[in-house]
């Protein structure tokens, strides 16, 4: 400590200006220095994965001072931090984006390729780190960037999962899934701080005392201790001086354990406690929406926020703050529900840890928790049997009690002699098998609740967290998602990127709004068909990779129809099926038929669990082998499934995208994100009125919007007066011949029966309504085919999408969270002095 301090206060040592100089010169000898005494190589041994390691660290020197900077700014007192707590961030791979948001993209092109390397593909050879599963993993992604680049004091905070999201083969159609070993060459984008690990507890039992001041105590005694290493990664702001930071857990044995073990002469029982201790943050469960109610999924939940929470409250109290006032400095920020035990953990951390009592500690619990639910399936609402969670958290049920009686009073004083009410509000849900709904203490818990889409947040109040909504509107609003421009225009689509700078100055990176200016070259000839060349060369690179990939040859000059993201039977990949399905009986029974030639591209992992989705997947490989080798068709018809979707893959797919599907059953899509992502890069939406594609279509116009589908009253309408699939079966010829040929093996040759289960469950149940939306679907489909023809036409609607996305930055959500959520703002960050940052 004392060495520390008198390093401290010694004059400061110039760093060397190999580590921070941004001159083509200077990168170029520092990516040798770096391939040289980190990597351990030269250029005879060199593999590309060296290059790339070397690159990543002459970066990641070269953020290091902003990263100091920003934790410095961040560790004063009055600063307000936002703490995003979130089970998946799904971050992408990081060289480029830090390229972009350093702006030293060109220097470094320029010092690599004098090096005799290309960037692109050092930048391909980045394994990127898949911490989530969907569109809730990068949503978090995209907020940690946009927090960053409005200099707002931020840690997002989650698991550090050995093993991320799977990855995906196609083998005979079907889905096979490999584990994801992102770490296996090392990760230069992480530190590890070891000094700053933290204990948890698990399982045991408590106990109650007295304590000196009289006071009536609840002691936990744990069943086994773990602790948690923290891994920070910086997260950069645009072009300015921000690196918040990335803080993940990794969760390791603590020392005492084997010590004990080792007295005993038991040395393969203190391995296996070890083995045990880091099972849990070992792999990221890889169910999307639907939750699973496993225990070490619950470990892992309370194991990231614990020591989240703990983090935040030792920062807190390092600045010299007092824990009443700990909403003046923090605002939590629960990602769905997965973290929402940190209400009940923050509540024994106050009472029971640092003797504050109960009423304050619920207090400072409300006002710093903020909760934001992304789903209204209720399959997906996440509740853990009481039994389960008793055993592993026995001070947290004894506090969800104690919550839940003084919670029920009050709704008892406000709503008297309604049991109904208070049977549906409490954090209990009783019967044969009581569960306690992570849902409700959330809501309780946190002083803001949010949907991410208009639609959302209003279906939230109605249904799902009606109660609540009852209890204390002024808890609701809504946030509509946002995605970054950063990653999802500038570096996924560089060369429009480059046109609409040239176009119309480059303000609009920073502030999206910006892009509207681009309506007055919707009808300029000029800028048209600049516009469409680079739709037509990212096509091209795309078709280029599609080879790569799958071996298959697809028509850049085709309409590129794009469906991309978890296969679920709520986002309906089998209604795009279908109507494939119907387009080439068509082409079938007519084989003069002009059509607009059309490429189907679909990508999108399914839950290894999920029997229905994986089914899905072998269907439109199936579709797809019969279409893609029937010779009539030829020249007309493709249909693609482009295996390991994930974030590399999608900074392709929508800069390459003419159409996107966003076809879930209205009210079942919260908000969908790649919506924005294919939008902003100029694909024209086919959609129904679900999530945000009604904020989408409102804002690029509805005549530049492909709209079909019963809207979600009209489901509801629907499945009210009784939905039966078989009255649109029998009633729609071709309908009915598309479902007859999937029950009857025509695209299963030699396994009649292999969609049976799809089929069955299309015209008996369909929960879905794909048949009832299949007519409006098909007609909406041959709507736009119709409209490709008009290629002028068809680019002026793009460049109308493009110019009106401005909503959807995440800057703007950001913005919104700030102001009416956590009450953060910019906080200027300086570089040290003994830095000079040359270029
Ligand atoms: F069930 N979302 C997701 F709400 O990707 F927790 N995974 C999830 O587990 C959940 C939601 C959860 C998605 C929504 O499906 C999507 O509509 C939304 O755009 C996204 O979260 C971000 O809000």
């Amino acid at each position: 400590k004392k060495t520390a301090a008198a390093a401290a206060a010694a004059e400061p040592v110039q760093i060397e200006d190999d580590r921070t100089g941004l001159s083509v010169e200077t990168l170029k000898r520092a990516f040798a220095d770096n391939l040289f005494y980190i990597q351990g190589k030269n250029a005879d041994i060199a593999t590309l994965n060296d290059y790339y390691m070397a690159l990543a660290y002459t970066v990641r020197d070269r953020l290091l001072h902003r990263w100091l900077g920003t934790i410095k700014a961040q560790l004063k007192p009055k600063v307000k931090v936002v703490y995003y707590l979130s089970a998946e961030f799904l971050m992408g791979p990081h060289l480029g984006n830090n390229l972009i948001n350093l702006g030293i993209y060109d220097q470094v092109r320029q010092a690599i390729q004098e090096s005799g390397l290309n960037l692109d593909e050092l930048i391909a050879q980045e394994e990127e780190p898949g911490l989530g599963n969907g569109g809730l993993g990068r949503l978090a992604a995209c907020y940690l960037d946009s927090l960053a680049a409005l200099e707002i004091p931020a840690i997002g905070y989650g698991l550090r999962y050995e093993f991320g999201i799977f990855d995906q083969e196609i083998r005979d159609g079907w889905q096979v899934e490999i584990t994801d070993k992102w770490l296996r060459y090392g990760n230069p984008w992480e530190i590890a701080r070891p000094e700053a690990t933290v204990e948890v507890k698990l399982g045991g039992h408590t106990e109650a005392f007295v304590d000196g001041a009289g006071r009536y105590r609840v002691r936990w005694i744990p069943g086994r201790t773990i602790v948690g290493v923290p891994y920070d990664t910086p997260v950069l702001g645009f072009k300015n001086n921000t690196a918040n930071t990335l803080r993940l857990w990794k969760a390791e044995a603590p020392e005492s354990f084997d010590f004990q073990a080792f007295n005993l002469g038991d040395y393969y029982g203190a391995v296996n406690a070890k083995m045990y201790s880091e099972n849990i943050s070992k792999v990221l469960y890889p169910n999307d929406e639907p939750m699973q109610g496993r225990e070490l999924r619950l470990e892992q939940q309370f194991f990231f926020v614990s020591c989240s929470l703990q983090d935040i409250i030792r920062r807190h109290l390092y600045v010299g703050g007092k824990l009443e006032n700990l909403d003046k400095n923090a605002a939590i920020q629960l990602n769905d529900t997965h973290p929402s035990i940190g209400i009940a953990e923050l509540m024994r951390l106050l009472v029971d840890e640092h003797n504050v009592d109960w009423d304050t500690a619920w207090q400072i619990t409300q006002d710093t928790f903020a909760y934001t639910n992304h789903t209204l399936l209720p399959e997906a609402l996440e509740r853990w049997p009481l039994s389960l969670f008793g055993s592993l958290l026995p001070r947290h049920l004894e506090i969800i009690f104690e919550i839940n009686r003084r919670f029920l009073q009050e709704v008892s004083a406000k709503f008297p002699g309604d049991t109904g009410r208070l049977a549906r509000l409490s954090l209990i849900q009783e019967g044969p098998e009581k569960f306690v709904r992570m849902a409700h203490l959330a809501s309780a818990g946190s002083h803001a609740i949010n949907g991410v889409a208009a639609l959302h947040s209003e279906l939230l109040k109605r249904d799902v967290l009606r109660d609540f909504y009852e209890l204390s509107p002024e808890k609701f609003s809504n946030k509509t998602n946002g995605v970054t421009p950063r990653r999802w225009i500038m570096l996924s689509n560089p060369e429009l990127a480059f046109l609409i700078s040239e176009s119309i100055g480059d303000g609009w990176i920073k502030n999206l709004g910006e892009l509207r200016e681009l309506e007055r070259f919707a009808n300029d000839k000029e800028f048209q068909s600049r516009w469409r060349q680079i739709k037509l060369n990212n096509k091209t690179n795309l078709t280029e990779y599609i080879r790569k990939r799958t071996g298959l040859v697809v028509d850049p000059h085709s309409l590129f129809d794009i469906q991309v993201k978890r296969i679920h039977e709520y986002k309906r990949q089998h209604l795009n099926v279908l109507y494939i399905i119907t387009l080439y009986n068509r082409l079938k029974q007519n084989p003069e038929l002009e059509i607009t030639p059309r490429t189907f591209i679909f990508g999108g992992k399914a839950a290894p669990g999920y029997f229905m989705a994986k089914l899905i997947i072998k269907l439109i490989n199936s579709v797809a082998a019969v279409v893609n080798s029937d010779p009539d068709v030829r020249g007309r018809l493709k249909v693609v499934f482009l295996p390991d979707y994930n974030v590399t893959f999608g900074q392709r797919v929508y800069p390459a995208a003419e159409l996107s599907e966003q076809i879930s059953t209205a009210g079942k899509e919260a908000s969908g994100t790649g919506n924005m992502k294919f939008s902003m890069n100029g694909a024209l939406t086919i959609g129904t009125l679900d999530g945000a594609n009604v904020e989408i279509r409102e804002e690029a116009g509805e005549e530049n919007f492909f709209l079909f589908g019963l809207t979600t009253e009209e489901v509801y309408a629907l499945k009210a007066r009784g939905y039966n699939p078989w009255d649109y079966y029998n009633g729609n010829p071709a309908l009915r011949q598309v479902i007859d040929q999937l029950a009857s093996g025509v695209f299963s040759p030699g396994e009649a029966h292999l969609f049976e289960p799809l089929v069955d469950h299309l015209i008996h149940r369909d929960e879905y309504l794909l048949l009832a939306d299949y007519q409006s679907y098909v007609e909406c489909q041959d709507r736009v085919g119709e409209a490709y023809r008009d290629q002028e036409h068809w680019t002026r609607m793009s460049i109308l999408n493009s110019a009106r996305m401005g909503k959807f930055s995440s800057d703007r959500a950001i913005r919104e969270y700030c102001e009416d959520i956590w009450g953060a703002v910019a906080v200027d960050v300086a570089l040290e002095e003994y830095v000079q940052a040359t270029a």
